[in-house]
This record gives C-alpha cells, structure tokens and sequence, in this order.
C-alpha cells in the first residue's frame, strides 16, 4: 500500500476519464440536482437502474453519510462511479470526521475494484453547504493520509473559485 499523487484540475466530472468517478450523492442513492443529476444524466438509464438494485438489496435504508458503494458507469468514460453521501454543513456540529470517512471510504471501494485512478467532486460544497476552503483542506489532508492501491486522485473542481481553494491548501 501507498498514497496517491493528487492531480487539481477545472472541470466537469462527467467528461473526465478514470477509473472511477465519484459521486456526491445523498443517501437515498436515487439522484438528485448538483454533481449527482449531472452524472445520471449523462451516464444514463444503467447507473439508476443499479442503485435502484442496491436499495432493493443490501442497502435497503440507503447509504449512510460517509459510506460508499459502487456501480458501473453507463456511458461515462469510466468503469465505476463511487456513490458517497457528504455531510449537511453545519455551523453548530463539526461533521469533519463524515466528510473524511467519504473520502476514506470512496478509496477503500476503489482498492476493492481495482480502480487505479480515481476523480473526486469537491463533496458537500454545493447544496449540501461546506465552506470550499474547509471541505478542501479536509479532501486534500484524508487523501494525502490514506494507504491505498490507488495510483493518482484528481480533484475535478467545477470552477476557477474552487480550484484556487483546493490549490491553496494542496502541499507545494
Ligand atoms: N463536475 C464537477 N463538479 C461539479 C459538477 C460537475 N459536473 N456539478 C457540480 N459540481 P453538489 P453536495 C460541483 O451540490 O454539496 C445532490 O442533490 C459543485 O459546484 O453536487 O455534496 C445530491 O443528490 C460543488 O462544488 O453536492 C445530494 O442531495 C460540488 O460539485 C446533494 O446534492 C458538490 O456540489 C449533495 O450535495
């Protein structure tokens, strides 16, 4: 086991290729707006039509905040996309420890596929409200930390804001 090289770039999660994407989804693994809309949208039919297959099975309450679980990718440019749900920011609770358990856990079900390169959304920092300076130290401080097969992370950012957030927290 090893750490990952993180890779910052701008840009839309649905056009970029790896191994396995992930997903900032919320825990009733069905969709929803943001990055979680974008991906069905583009991935098509099949990554629904197997969520749906994990909420009939095994994860029939839903996904846990800070767990994750894969399936394929339909016509994504990746083989896997790696569903994890980030915490609701909250000003009174530090909920830290469930946005690094994504990040820990999304890895854990990459060494588990075999993925070798991995892309991560800046999770929670949309609708779910985290400050992008914060969740981007949290991202970059777990993935730096992590044992895993993984051989590169990228941090796909959405837009010029958030790639400066991760870049000013990232080791020169
Ligand atoms: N590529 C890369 N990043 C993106 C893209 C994209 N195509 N689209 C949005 N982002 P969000 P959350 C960025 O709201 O805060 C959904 O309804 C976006 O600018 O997608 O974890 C789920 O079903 C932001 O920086 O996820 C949940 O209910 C980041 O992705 C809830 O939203 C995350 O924003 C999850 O909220």
């Amino acid at each position: 086991m090893a750490r990952a090289s993180i890779t910052l770039i701008q840009g839309d999660l649905t056009r970029t290729s790896a191994d396995a994407i992930v997903n900032a989804a919320n825990s009733s693994l069905l969709g929803g707006g943001g990055v979680d809309g974008a991906i069905h949208r583009a991935g098509g039919p099949e990554i629904l039509a197997q969520c749906r297959r994990l909420r009939a099975g095994h994860y029939g309450g839903g996904l846990r905040t800070g767990q994750a679980v894969a399936t394929g990718a339909g016509r994504l440019p990746a083989r896997w996309v790696i569903h994890t749900v980030g915490p609701v920011y909250s000003r009174t609770e530090d909920r830290s420890e469930l946005l690094a358990d994504c990040h820990r856990n999304a890895l854990r079900v990459a060494d588990e596929l075999g993925a070798r390169t991995v892309a991560f959304p800046a999770i929670s920092t949309g609708i779910f409200g985290w400050p992008m300076a914060d969740a981007a130290r949290i991202a970059l401080a777990t993935v730096s930390a992590t044992e895993t097969e993984v051989r590169e992370v990228l941090f796909v950012l959405y837009d010029a804001s958030a790639l400066a957030a991760f870049q000013d927290c990232a080791p020169s």
